[in-house]
C-alpha cells in the first residue's frame, strides 16, 4: 500500500489531508509544491489534478483530488479505530452539510486576508504582464487572482471576508452546544472538525484570534484540536505562514 500527497506546507486544504492520514497512521510520500512559483500550474501535476490546485493523493495508482472528498475517501477505506465519520445515517448528513458549509465559507474567505497580507509582496514585485500570465494560467483561481491584482484586495472585500468568518464562529458556537461538545458534533472530531481546522489555525496565525476572546467554546475546541495526536505532525516547521513569510502582517 502506497500514499503520495503533493501538497503545500502552508496550504489550509494540505493540512486536512495531513491530519486524516496521520490520526490514521498511514505513512505517505510528501511530495511539497511552491504555489507561489507555480508548480501545481505544471502539465505534469495537471495531468494529475486539472485544477491546478493541491492537495492530490495518489493511493496505489488511484488518484483522489479535492481535499474534502480525499477526507472522505481516507475514511472509508481505513475506517479502522480512528474514524472521523458518526454511524448513524442522519448524523453523517449533518457532517456534510457542514462540511458544504466550510468549504463555501470559511475556507473561501480565509484566502482574502491570507493573499492580502502574506503572498501580496510576491506578486507586487512581478511586472503588469507577468502577474496577468500568471492568474490567467490558473484553471480554478484565474478570477480570484484577477480580482485581486497586483494591489491587493480592497477594504470591502476585506471585511466581507472577516464578516464570513465570523459567522462561522457563530455557526461553530451554535454546533458545539447542541451537541454538547467540546467538538462540532459531539464527543468526538469528525471531518467537519478537520475541514474547518486550517481556516481556523490560519485566523490565529493572522492574528484574528481576537475574534474569539469572547467565545469560550470555540476557545476550547481550538484547544482540544491542538491537543490531538495528529496536530503536531501536521503542522511541522513552516506550515504557518508566520513561519515562512517573516514580512507577514497581522491583523492585530
Ligand atoms: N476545493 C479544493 C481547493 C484547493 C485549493 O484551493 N488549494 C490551494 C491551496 S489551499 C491551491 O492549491 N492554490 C494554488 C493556486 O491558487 O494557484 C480542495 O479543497 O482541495
Amino acid at each position: 500500500m502506497s500514499f503520495v500527497l503533493y501538497n503545500a506546507p502552508q496550504s489550509t486544504c494540505s493540512q486536512r489531508v495531513r491530519f486524516v492520514l496521520n490520526a490514521k497512521k498511514l505513512p505517505f510520500e510528501e511530495v511539497k509544491l511552491d504555489l507561489l512559483a507555480g508548480d501545481q500550474l505544471k502539465p505534469d501535476y495537471l495531468a494529475l489534478n486539472p485544477n491546478g490546485v493541491v492537495p492530490t493523493l495518489v493511493h496505489d495508482g488511484a488518484v483522489v483530488i479535492d481535499s474534502s472528498v480525499i477526507i472522505e475517501y481516507l475514511d472509508e477505506v481505513f475506517a479502522q479505530e480512528v474514524n472521523f465519520t458518526p454511524k448513524a445515517p442522519a448524523e453523517r448528513a449533518a457532517m456534510r452539510a457542514l462540511m458544504r458549509f466550510i468549504d463555501e465559507m470559511p475556507a473561501a474567505a480565509v484566502r482574502v486576508p491570507t493573499f492580502n497580507l502574506a503572498f501580496l509582496p510576491r506578486f507586487a514585485a512581478m511586472s503588469e504582464e507577468e502577474f496577468v500570465a500568471f492568474a490567467e494560467s490558473k484553471p480554478l483561481r484565474k478570477e480570484f487572482m484577477l480580482k485581486m491584482g497586483r494591489a491587493g484586495f480592497p477594504e470591502k472585500d476585506m471585511n466581507e471576508a472577516l464578516d464570513r468568518l465570523a459567522r462561522t464562529l457563530e455557526r461553530m458556537e451554535a454546533s458545539i452546544l447542541s451537541s454538547g461538545g467540546p467538538w462540532l458534533q459531539g464527543a468526538r472530531p469528525t471531518l467537519a472538525d478537520v475541514a474547518v481546522m486550517p481556516a481556523i489555525v490560519r485566523m490565529a496565525d493572522l492574528g484574528l484570534g481576537k475574534m474569539w476572546n469572547e467565545k469560550p467554546l470555540i476557545a476550547r475546541w481550538y484547544d482540544s484540536i491542538r491537543a490531538h495526536p495528529a496536530f503536531k505532525p501536521t503542522y511541522y516547521f513552516g506550515s504557518l505562514l508566520s513561519e515562512r513569510f517573516p514580512h507577514l502582517k497581522k491583523l492585530g
